[in-house]
């Protein structure tokens, strides 16, 4: 018997996946977690017929002989299923997607990092020329849409909207996928959001605006992850860690979402003992206070900051300098020649002003050239350290409308960066 399985907790892209595991080797049994999401469970409400799930108490585990793993690398997050991992002569195929590896080893293996585990094989259905119905297709669109949350993801690829594309092609209906994704939320949702919202803490690390929620709960409250993404969106900040203590005696559950490129949530889970996407994970800690979570989370994402881009990988130097007493007439020679649009103004080797093509706007007079540029110039210099993210340029960039920043140390002027260099480093175009 070949039956074919994934996490626990199992969203639209676990669940996905494991119906394309039954289209692409006929026969196999889909099993599927007693715990589920709760989007997927009502989504299974509705089509139970059509898809014949089981769970592993309907399997008579002596009876597998091969086990296909789809959406997961980890024996632990298997549900009992997991016990199959002693069992002699098993073969196991695994088809995951998350950028880790993880403890099942597999006699066969297509591990690719991509938003979502559906595209994998929505992939390679393709390749196989396998036929889908507009409902497969469409579960298999929601999938792909949960994982890359709708291709905002960090983690998204270009093989991701591939498959959505071919999805829709053959069917999918995105009216359907849209009411699917619809989260949970109802009045026990609101009352931690409300919560969530009431306890923020924020603080900026490495440039990041991060905000830390300590909620105690009461009882069960389901979706959790839903109210992190809801919170992070109200907020509007880099990322959200919500610490939840009160469900399970002992442990505290720590949700993070994040939609910052550089500050990656999966692998500050996994430091933590859980697991995710760089956009969103969470973890099971157990028997901490949760300031200490909080603590060991900043710290985390400092250390994470360190090895990444800082100012002095993308700035220019030397910098083209102009004294405060050169005439504008000199000024505009010196941008012709350098081709630089802007210059930092100094006097006796100190930064005393900013100067930029667009300051000669201010110009009224012919003889307003043979002025001196520290007339035009605007005194207000905003200045950045080199050891500085590009995230934080970037901020400064917007909050003073200025399109170039000197880097500064020690009082000297060691470079500059400007709007361009910060949009190619985040447009991922610096060269290596
Ligand atoms: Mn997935």
């Amino acid at each position: 018997m070949q039956i074919v399985t994934t996490h626990k907790n199992t969203d639209f892209d676990g669940f996905a996946s494991v119906i394309a595991g039954t289209v692409l080797y006929p026969g196999a049994i889909p099993v599927i977690p007693r715990n589920i999401n709760p989007n997927v469970r009502s989504f299974l409400a509705i089509h139970k017929d059509i898809f014949n799930v089981r769970t592993v108490d309907d399997i008579d585990l002596d009876k597998v002989s091969s086990l296909v793993v789809v959406d997961v690398n980890q024996w632990s997050r298997l549900d009992d299923l997991r016990k199959l991992r002693t069992k002699e002569a098993l073969e196991v195929i695994l088809w995951d997607h998350h950028p880790d590896k993880g403890d099942i080893s597999a006699n066969w293996v297509r591990h690719e990092a991509m938003g979502a585990n559906i595209t994998l094989m929505v992939r390679q259905m393709r390749r196989e020329g396998k036929p889908l119905t507009p409902v497969c297709a469409t579960l298999f669109l929601a999938g792909l849409h949960e994982d890359t949350g709708s291709f905002m993801f960090p983690s998204t690829r270009p093989e991701d909207a591939m498959a959505a594309a071919y999805l829709m092609e053959v069917g999918a209906d995105v009216n359907v996928v849209g009411s699917l994704l619809r989260p949970a939320y109802g009045e026990k949702q609101k009352n931690v959001l409300f919560e969530m919202l009431r306890s923020e803490a924020r603080e900026t690390i490495n440039g990041y605006k991060v905000s830390f929620h300590k909620v105690d709960i009461e009882g069960h409250v389901g979706s959790l992850s839903v109210v992190a993404h809801m919170c992070r969106e109200i907020l509007n900040v880099d990322a959200v860690f919500g610490i939840f203590t009160g469900q399970r005696r002992g442990k505290s559950i720590v949700i993070g979402r994040s939609g910052a490129d550089g500050l990656n949530v999966g692998t500050i889970m996994r430091s933590l003992g859980g697991g995710g996407h760089p956009g969103a994970g969470s973890a099971m800690v157990d028997f901490v206070n949760p300031d200490t979570i909080q603590e060991m989370i900043t710290q985390l994402i400092q250390g994470n900051q360190q090895a990444s881009v800082q100012i002095s990988d993308l700035m220019s130097f030397p910098v083209t300098t102009i004294t405060a007493d050169a005439s504008m007439s000199e000024f505009r020679d010196v941008l012709a020649e350098k081709g630089c649009t802007g210059a930092p103004v100094v006097e006796d080797d100190r930064l005393v002003g900013i100067i930029s093509r667009r300051d000669f706007r201010k110009i009224r007079k012919n003889k307003d050239m043979k002025a001196p540029v520290r007339a035009f110039m605007s005194k207000d210099v905003k200045t950045i350290a080199p050891g500085k993210s590009p995230m934080q340029a970037a901020r400064l960039m917007v909050k003073h409308d200025i399109g170039r920043l000197p880097v500064v140390e020690d009082d000297k002027i060691i470079g500059i960066v400007t709007r361009s260099d910060v949009m190619l480093y985040f447009y991922d175009m610096l060269p290596d």
